[in-house]
């Protein structure tokens, strides 16, 4: 059974925002906190009910913005402290709970104590990070290249898991973590209704461990630190973990554990990634979808945990790129695939962009990308392979394809800006656009809109029992059953699928338009339906 906290939580229909590229409310080409403001009533249409926003706080954008130079200052581009505390209280005036990013692993070389650690070695600050007169191991940075950068002034390295300017924090020093949870204090006290946790499964270091630099051996203590305390207790709080071991997601998400309320895990949004190099297209059946959440809803039920539901985030490619099939338009894929997912148990997520089936632009261009993975991966190709090959899985698997800005129009800027925004235009924008479809009687986005409704409407969906009737190359087929209510969710991988219905006989919603039950069922159709 979940706890009453848990069950609060499961009832979050979470919508993530990444700043730079929501709405731009100044003209300076850079989405902003206004901007957020002015699409709220845009989002509680969608009937979403809380916000992550990715980071907004000062910062040198190596990283956009998880390089964080002061925890507790705005980053200008962004707005405010003032247009913050606006955006708390306009959510909240609509019922919207405001979830921020909080990045603990690292900071950036720009933040004060980065600055004074290195002016001097006898600083308090020095050993806020981890430096050494040798490397300690052979640990690479995920954005390729060692994981030490070496300090001439000081004559020793530094540990930086991700860009050589995003300086791992030690935690080991306790002043660090007071730091965090003075962090954390702040932001509550400014109305936050909780955390997404940047690799929080790296805050505790095994320099032993050649695999680099996760789930150490003080890591569960730290987070208890951090988050077990009294007035934290409404605090909804998600890891980014990666777990991929039953006994690791457990370890940390258990309602026992008094850690977090859920972590992410990334067996479905992996599904179809080479997991070698992710810029390399991988193959997949949608069944392959549905097996992984069909396995996490079971031992999530076991576990009494809540699971993360979730198909893209600032990190990804668009889904509607990812699990698209030659023979499934787009809005079959995206209707489908979000019947399959979000009327399951756990908290669902969606990613700016989504809800109208944004797809991964195409570009020619390393000129057009951004992001700082993207580009390393780039330098760390270009004399290996065909420049058209480099550029063909940057359209695939660049973080930007989610990072471009929405599109809320088809004019010139996209009604995002009125000039060139900082990272080029996606270049679906006349075919996919905010506007197209809130013009249309039977778009993506009234689609997602009715599914959180009846999550909103129906606690079944949020913290009912959840049960397998089928799933098989052809079709998934589960029951969401609490007291004497049950629905049937139906999704067909094949075309002229005869499937059974098991009484179930009135359609809550149907992603083919279907009045009445059909005899054979379409690929990628979805149906939810009732006694
Ligand atoms: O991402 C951490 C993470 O898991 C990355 O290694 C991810 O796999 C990466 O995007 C490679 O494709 C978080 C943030 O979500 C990401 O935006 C940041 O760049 C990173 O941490 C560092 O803060």
């Amino acid at each position: 059974m979940l706890n009453e906290q848990y069950e609060k939580f499961a009832k979050l229909n979470i919508y993530q925002i990444y700043p730079r590229s929501f709405m731009d409310s100044n003209n300076d080409g850079n989405g902003d906190l206004v901007g957020i403001i002015s699409k709220l009533d845009y989002l509680k249409e969608l009937n979403i009910n809380a916000i992550w926003i990715s980071p907004f706080f000062s910062s040198p954008m190596v990283d956009n913005g998880y390089d964080i130079s002061d925890y507790l200052d705005i980053n200008p581009i962004f707005g405010t402290f003032d247009d913050f505390k606006k955006l708390i209280f306009e959510a909240h005036k609509r019922g919207i709970k405001v979830i921020v990013d909080l990045v603990a692993n690292h900071c950036s070389t720009k933040h004060r104590w980065f600055q004074e650690a290195i002016k001097d070695k006898n600083s308090k600050y020095h050993d806020y990070f981890y430096f050494f007169d040798e490397k300690p191991n052979d640990w690479q940075s995920c954005f390729y290249g060692s994981a030490y950068e070496f300090v001439p002034s000081l004559n020793q390295y530094y540990l930086h898991s991700f860009a050589v300017e995003q300086a791992d924090l030690n935690w080991e020093n306790e002043e660090v973590r007071k730091e965090i949870r003075d962090i954390v204090d702040f932001y509550v006290e400014n109305g936050v209704d909780g955390f997404r946790c940047d690799v929080l499964d790296m805050i505790s270091k095994n320099f032993n461990n050649p695999d680099g630099n996760h789930n150490g051996p003080r890591l569960h203590e730290f987070i208890r630190e951090l988050f077990d305390r009294p007035h934290l207790k409404n605090i909804f709080t998600v890891g980014e973990c990666w777990c991929t071991t039953v006994e690791n997601l457990v370890s940390f998400v258990g309602q026992d554990r008094h850690e977090l309320s859920t972590s992410f895990q990334g067996d479905v949004v992996n599904v179809g990634i080479n997991n070698c190099d992710k810029f390399i297209k991988g193959e997949f059946k949608y069944s392959d979808i549905a097996k992984n959440l069909d396995k996490w809803q079971k031992i999530s039920q076991n576990e009494d945990f809540l699971y993360t539901l979730f198909y893209e985030n600032h990190d990804r490619l668009r889904s509607a790129t990812q699990f698209a099939s030659a023979d499934v338009s787009r809005y079959q894929l995206v209707t489908g695939l979000a019947t399959m997912m979000y009327f399951l148990r756990g908290v669902p997520f969606i990613y700016q962009g989504q809800e109208i089936g944004s797809l991964n632009s195409n570009f020619s261009s390393i000129l057009d990308f951004d992001d700082i993975e993207t580009k390393n991966y780039y330098k760390d190709h270009v004399n290996l392979l065909d420049e058209s090959e480099i550029i063909k899985r940057l359209n695939w698997n660049s973080r930007d394809n989610a990072r471009r800005p929405i599109c809320w129009d088809d004019s010139t800027y996209g009604g995002f800006s009125n000039r060139d925004p900082w990272i080029k235009l996606d270049t679906n924008k006349d075919l996919i656009n905010v506007k197209k479809d809130l013009l249309s009687e039977n778009s993506i986005y009234k689609y997602y809109s009715k599914i959180f409704d009846l999550r909103n409407k129906n606690e079944v969906f949020t913290i009912g029992e959840y049960e397998l009737v089928e799933l098989n190359d052809s079709s998934y087929i589960y029951k969401r059953k609490r007291g004497n209510e049950e629905f049937l969710i139906i999704i067909s991988f094949a075309d002229h699928n005869k499937i059974n219905t098991y009484g179930f006989n009135q359609i809550v919603l149907s992603n083919s338009k279907y009045k009445e039950i059909p005899s054979e069922f379409k690929k990628l159709d979805a149906i939810v339906l009732k006694k």
